[in-house]
């Protein structure tokens, strides 16, 4: 008797598998595209599940905070390297690309750096801190985004400890060039996935670290969205573009997209879906799009977890979001 359970249970399971179709790597793979996820290393140890869906979907890691500043340098020439260890041994052994976030950001710094430094002293500590990060890691991330939102909201570049030292940012591309010749460097940003003020003053500054032959590869699109996005997929093409055209490669880094607004939950989970769909066709028809990340594994763990903004629910079950992505994915 026992045993006609057991067979039972497990031809469900097998049946729920086959329904839920071929995991997106597989899709992504087939694509010559690679689908990721941000990750928090402690819950890779807490979260048997959280590990299993991440392996099975994915095939890039992003840290979500454990490579930033604040987690490695938490006092001056102290590196604390053990949780983003952790990713990278859990990339490795499931054959995952890994993202680098972040070198140069205004947010997430410790204390320490707003110690009022001259530009000689910013400039060793930036130096340091990329050569011993980015040499550390050489040979095995693939993409290092190494400067992060450094263009604010009204087009203008945003107030940062960095500043002190005029050329920081390209200082901290050539740095991290030096640290590991094969890691592409990438500039990202929110808020410029469709043309606009603050998209223009993002490619004006791209365009003149090209000119000027600092050594950048490709733009980062986050993608943190709501379900009004849908009617700029189109700007957002002619967007993208104009970044493939100086040369770059296009990354969409940290989708996920709240669910909040009008509607019934069944129609605003449709929009999601929707709005997903758009921004990886987008993604699929600019031969220069080859990443597609998501800011998280499941809605249980997102920074904006009361909004739902994943593809997995809060029980690692598909959303409507991810049949999205699946079915994208599989079109020609
Ligand atoms: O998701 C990250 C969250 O856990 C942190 O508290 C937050 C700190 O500012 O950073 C979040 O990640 C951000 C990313 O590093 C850069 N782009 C925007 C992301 C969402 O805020």
């Amino acid at each position: 008797m026992p045993f006609r359970w057991w067979s039972l249970m497990l031809m469900c399971l097998l049946v729920a598998l086959a329904q839920s179709g071929p995991p997106l790597r597989a899709l992504a793979e087939k694509r010559g595209l690679q689908i990721g996820a941000a990750v928090e290393p402690s819950l890779l140890l807490q979260d048997p599940e959280y590990a299993a869906v991440l392996a099975r979907e994915f095939n890039l890691v992003v840290a979500e905070n454990v490579m930033k500043w604040g987690a490695l340098q938490t006092s001056r020439g102290q590196f604390n390297f053990g949780a983003a260890d952790l990713l990278m041994d859990f990339a490795r052994k499931h054959r995952m690309a890994v993202r680098g976030h972040t070198l140069v950001w205004h947010q997430q710094l410790p204390r320490w750096m707003y110690g009022g430094f001259s530009a000689a002293e910013m400039e060793t500590i930036l130096r340091e801190h990329i050569q011993t990060v980015v040499g550390r890691y050489r040979g095995r991330i693939a993409y290092w985004d190494v400067a992060n939102e450094v263009i604010g909201d009204d087009a203008r570049p945003r107030a940062t400890p960095f500043e002190v030292l005029p050329d920081y940012l390209e200082k901290a591309f050539r740095y991290a060039r030096a640290a590991d010749p094969g890691a592409k460097l990438f500039y990202n940003d929110y808020g410029a996935e469709g043309l606009g003020p603050k998209s223009d003053a993002i490619y004006a500054l791209l365009k003149g670290l090209k000119e000027k032959g600092v050594p950048l590869d490709g733009v980062g699109f986050q993608a943190h969205v709501d379900l009004n996005f849908s009617p700029a997929a189109v700007r957002m093409a002619e967007n993208l573009e104009r970044f493939a055209r100086l040369g770059l490669e296009i990354h969409i880094t940290e989708m996920d997209v709240r669910l909040v607004g009008p509607g019934s939950r069944a129609e605003r989970l449709e929009k999601q879906a929707r709005v997903y769909r758009e921004v990886l066709q987008v993604c699929l028809r600019q031969p220069r799009c080859k990443v597609f990340t998501l800011w998280g594994v499941s809605d249980a763990f997102s920074w904006r977890a009361a909004s739902e903004p994943l593809v997995f629910d809060a029980d690692y079950q598909p959303k409507p979001a991810y049949f999205a992505l699946q079915q994208t994915l599989q079109q020609p």
